[in-house]
């Protein structure tokens, strides 16, 4: 059986590493540094249905890469290239696969490690930290995975354990076009609940009609430059039933900014301003300096 290795057990690393051992999965967490010599506690997951679960992992330490069979990144998105530097023993073939937010980090992976078989994915669970061990399942959703290099294509069955551990997984030969689709309903999302300190949900009030009308098109417009063929209201369409389906949610950037952390700005709006080129984005600019702004230095 393949052991998944999660490297990053934040909120969502800890939501997977918790529902595939859930499905009797062999699961072990990589730890960075500041976990050496510690003891090596269960994580306590908090199911959809409010049920503690503990979930036992076995630990892992960088030099320890040579025994890793697959290799699970959940780090927040500024954090996998520095995460991965580290892994000298990593074997060529271990998969790796990329499961956060945002964009442009792909290429820097492939670079890092050139032979191995470099998966991306995306996807929408909820979830949330609420103590140093202890993490809440909020929210069931969807994970696409598909092939970065050709060496990947091999790797469609990975998907098989993760659809029964989390309810739905599928291998996509398009992970592009699916990770520009999430890009976009991210860059809606996350920064203005960041900015303006409220739920998903509270983007549907009146007070908000205008900036997410605005925003949306300009988000769209670069979506079309980078060959995306859904029109606009079919991607207003979907943004607000992803805000719908997660109206009690903070976003992961307001939880980021909330609670002091750096965010994924860079890797969701400065990705699109990158390829917005010369388009007009005010709304986007705008919003991309402000959480800069209120980003910790
Ligand atoms: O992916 C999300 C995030 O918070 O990062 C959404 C879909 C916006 C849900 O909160």
């Amino acid at each position: 059986m393949t052991e998944w290795t999660i490297l990053g057990a934040g909120a969502l690393g800890s939501v997977v590493a918790g529902l595939l051992r859930r499905q009797g999965e062999a699961v072990s967490l990589l730890l960075s540094e500041r976990h050496r010599g510690h003891l090596h506690p269960c994580l306590d997951l908090v199911t959809l249905v409010g049920r503690h679960q503990l979930v036992d992992t076995r630990p892992l330490f960088a030099e320890q890469a040579g025994q890793i069979s697959c290799l699970l990144v959940m780090t927040k998105a500024y954090q996998v290239v520095a995460a991965l530097k580290g892994l000298h023993r990593l074997p060529t073939n271990t998969p790796i696969i990329l499961l956060h937010n945002g964009m442009g980090v792909a290429e820097q992976v492939q670079a890092l490690y050139p032979h191995n078989p470099l998966i991306v994915g995306v996807c929408s669970h909820g979830a949330m930290k609420e103590g140093d061990w202890l993490v809440r399942h909020t929210g069931k959703g969807e994970t696409w995975l598909g092939p970065v290099n050709p060496a990947a294509k091999a790797y469609a069955d990975l998907a098989r354990p993760l659809a029964a551990a989390l309810g739905h997984a599928k291998w996509s030969e398009d992970i592009l076009g699916l990770q520009h689709r999430k890009l976009a309903v991210n860059a809606v999302i996350n920064p203005l609940t960041a900015c303006h300190d409220i739920r998903n949900g509270q983007l549907l009030e009146p007070r908000f009609a205008a900036v997410l009308e605005q925003l949306s098109e300009e988000v769209h417009q670069v979506m079309v430059q980078l060959g995306e063929t859904e029109s606009l209201d079919d991607f207003r369409r979907r943004l607000r039933k992803v805000i719908e389906l997660t109206a009690t949610n903070y976003s992961s950037m307001h939880q980021d900014l909330a609670q002091g952390r750096p965010t994924e700005i860079d890797h969701i709006t400065g990705y699109l301003l990158a390829k917005a080129a010369t388009l007009p984005v005010p709304v986007c600019r705008q919003l991309y300096q402000e959480v800069r702004r209120r980003s910790p230095a």
